[in-house]
């Protein structure tokens, strides 16, 4: 098994996460996503269609999409909410949330302070930022007062949710109290590590 990704995309942390919980063996290959993506390596564009990371590579099958990667690895592995049909559907919920809200504006606002918000329409960074203080209470109504989004346990759904969530300061934002705790929660399990760790 073969996750290529780098140490600034969420996108890729999200899925390295995943598989370090689980303690699922595989090798790893960066990609500089700061590159243009015509000169990353051959085996890298051959798997993956919009030359984007992550892609994970299963006995020669190349899965795409964070959110898409993550539910095959909880249900081909039975793992992370994957041992049950409510885990699995949990799962779903809180990554298609994330990918549609916390995901969309958190990298955004990331990227927007990288760039001194050149290329950013008038008005864009403040949009985003409003839809961040949404974002930020719905974490709260979703997590509910449970150490993870899975219960007990982390899930997929939390893996969804570290990939930028784990990058709020970086985005110019503050945490909500409730975010703040499960950050530590998810900091201090055996297999979280740094974005640079993860992709050395
Ligand atoms: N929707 C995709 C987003 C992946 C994505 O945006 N990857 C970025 C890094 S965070 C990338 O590879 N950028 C390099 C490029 O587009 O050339 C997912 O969830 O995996």
């Amino acid at each position: 098994m073969k996750l290529y990704g780098h140490r600034d995309s969420g996108h890729a942390c999200k899925v390295a996460l995943a598989l370090s919980l689980a303690g699922i063996e595989h090798e790893t290959a960066v990609i500089d996503i700061w590159a243009a993506p015509e000169t990353r390596p051959a085996d890298f564009l051959a798997v993956s269609p919009l030359t984007e990371v992550p892609c994970l590579v299963i006995d020669g099958a190349a899965f795409t999409q964070s959110g898409a990667i993550l539910m095959e690895i909880a249900t081909r592995f039975g793992v992370l909410g994957g041992d049950s049909a409510e885990g699995l559907k949990r799962g779903r919920e809180i990554i298609l949330w994330e990918a549609n809200r916390l995901g969309m504006c958190l990298p955004q606002l990331k990227e927007a302070r990288r760039v001194n918000g050149e290329g950013f329409p008038e008005g864009a960074v403040e949009w985003l930022r409003g839809r961040y203080a949404t974002d930020a209470a719905n974490f709260d109504r979703l997590l509910g007062g449970a150490p993870f989004f899975h219960g007990a346990a982390p899930g997929i759904g939390d893996c969804a949710v570290w990939g930028y969530a784990q990058w709020i300061e970086a985005a110019g934002e503050h945490p909500s109290a409730a975010m703040d705790t499960w950050r530590d929660r998810m900091r201090a399990l055996p297999g979280t590590k740094a974005p640079g760790d993860f992709f050395v």
